[in-house]
């Protein structure tokens, strides 16, 4: 069975991506960290300068996803689909750059998909193909994606609530405990980041922190 929207729109509140190159220290330390701070939901991103690849890859991931399913935490990966489907990951993450999102479904099933989107014309899209949420960003500057577009702010995210459409959707770039608020504020379900926890002195601090700033929005 699909995830429903109801319970995507939890597992978004506060989601952690990282990969090996994002962090300073032992990444399986940082993930235990975030997951004792609470997050709700992890993506792991092996990805840009440094990233490990092949059999040592293969073998951080086996190691998160462990350590995830502990603690029950779903576990994405990012844009590797045979990846995901070798571990029988939880769901994968796309961008515009990959296969599109229907083909992943095809492969996936019933695994979670997120797609992240820039345009109106690419949510409309991205929700006919089966995603079953969206990544929206960046929205505030970031120097963590190489290729990251201009920081965008929360445009979209507004647009896409006025048009009335309830998919559940995640906010991305930029995103600390001090400016989450202003994502929820326009309408995302939750936020996504990667160095507000990863290179936080204190993973695990900073993690409690967007919590209580993305549980902190008034209802409706
Ligand atoms: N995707 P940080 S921005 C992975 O705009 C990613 O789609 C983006 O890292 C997008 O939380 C981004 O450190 C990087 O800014 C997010």
């Amino acid at each position: 069975m699909r995830v429903t929207a109801a319970r995507m729109r939890e597992l978004l509140k506060v989601y952690f991506i990282l990969g090996s190159n994002n962090c300073r220290k032992n990444p399986l330390e940082v993930i235990a960290e975030a997951i004792e701070g609470g997050i709700t939901l992890f993506q792991y991103r092996e990805k840009g300068s440094g990233a490990l690849v092949g059999e040592e890859k293969v073998k951080l991931a086996r190691a998160i996803q462990e350590l995830c399913q502990q603690h029950r935490i779903p576990f994405i990966v990012n844009d590797d689909i045979e990846l995901a489907l070798a571990l029988n990951a939880d769901g994968v993450h796309i961008g515009q750059e990959d296969a599109p999102a229907a083909v992943v479904r095809e492969k996936i099933g019933d695994k979670i998909l997120g797609v992240s989107v820039h345009t109106r014309e690419q949510a409309y899209e991205a929700i006919r193909q089966g995603a079953d949420y969206l990544g929206i960003g960046p929205i505030f500057a970031t120097t963590t994606k190489e290729d990251a577009k201009e920081a965008a702010g929360t445009t979209l995210i507004k647009a896409l609530r006025e048009d009335g459409l309830t998919v559940p959707i995640v906010g991305i770039g930029g995103i600390t405990p001090d400016n989450a608020r202003v994502v929820m504020a326009a309408g995302a379900d939750g936020v996504s980041v990667i160095t507000a926890i990863s290179l936080a002195d204190s993973p695990v601090q900073s993690t409690r922190k967007l919590y209580q700033a993305v549980h902190s929005q008034p209802e409706g």
